[in-house]
């Protein structure tokens, strides 16, 4: 297992439509347990491969708290199917636009159907922070992120603070 770096704003990467995965075999389920390791590292609830630089469907959560066991869930080319009608708002923040919050409103439950680590189709239905969280990660896999729902001001605001941050570490 590896902790791999993590992509930041404004790298073109996290603006792409990441490709479905064609077969679940070793490398993805590899790329998962890396993903996962780097999530807990850093530490986040989600990860979502273009995080990774990887353009590829693949989400990894962990929503459990501190106390309990790890409940980690992995999702290959996740969709979702149906949006409850009530809408849940919470501060999100994002590993790839760090120092950076905002409220986000979502729906507040959904019904996902993905492939699991074995390849195998999942239907489930999930409410809660997961289901917040589910949504940010798939949001990542169509080039969308968080700041997209705030007020064209904070976007701006935030894109330029990270834009100028990366021209600083580059030199
Ligand atoms: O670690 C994370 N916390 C978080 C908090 C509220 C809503 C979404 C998230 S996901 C984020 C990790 C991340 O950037 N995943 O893409
Ligand atoms: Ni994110």
């Amino acid at each position: 297992m590896a902790v791999l770096p993590i992509v930041l704003l404004p790298d073109p990467i996290l603006r792409k439509r990441a490709e479905p995965v064609e077969r679940v075999d070793d490398t993805i389920r590899q790329l998962m347990d890396d993903m996962l390791e780097t999530m807990y590292d850093a530490p986040g609830i989600g990860l979502a491969a273009p995080q990774i630089g990887i353009s590829k469907r693949i989400i990894v959560m962990d929503c459990s708290d501190d106390e309990v066991e790890a409940e980690p869930i992995g999702m290959i080319n996740p969709e979702i199917l149906t949006s409850g009608d009530d809408t849940c708002t919470i501060e999100e923040g994002c590993l790839s636009i760090p120092g950076h919050r905002g409220d986000v409103t979502r729906p507040a439950s959904i019904e996902v159907r993905y492939l699991d680590r074995d390849g195998a189709v999942q239907e489930r239905a999930f409410d809660g922070l997961l289901a917040i969280c589910i949504q940010h990660e798939i949001d990542h896999l169509n080039g969308v992120l968080f700041i997209d729902y705030l007020s064209r001001l904070k976007r701006d605001m935030i894109t330029r603070k990270m834009t100028k941050e990366f021209r600083m570490d580059r030199g």
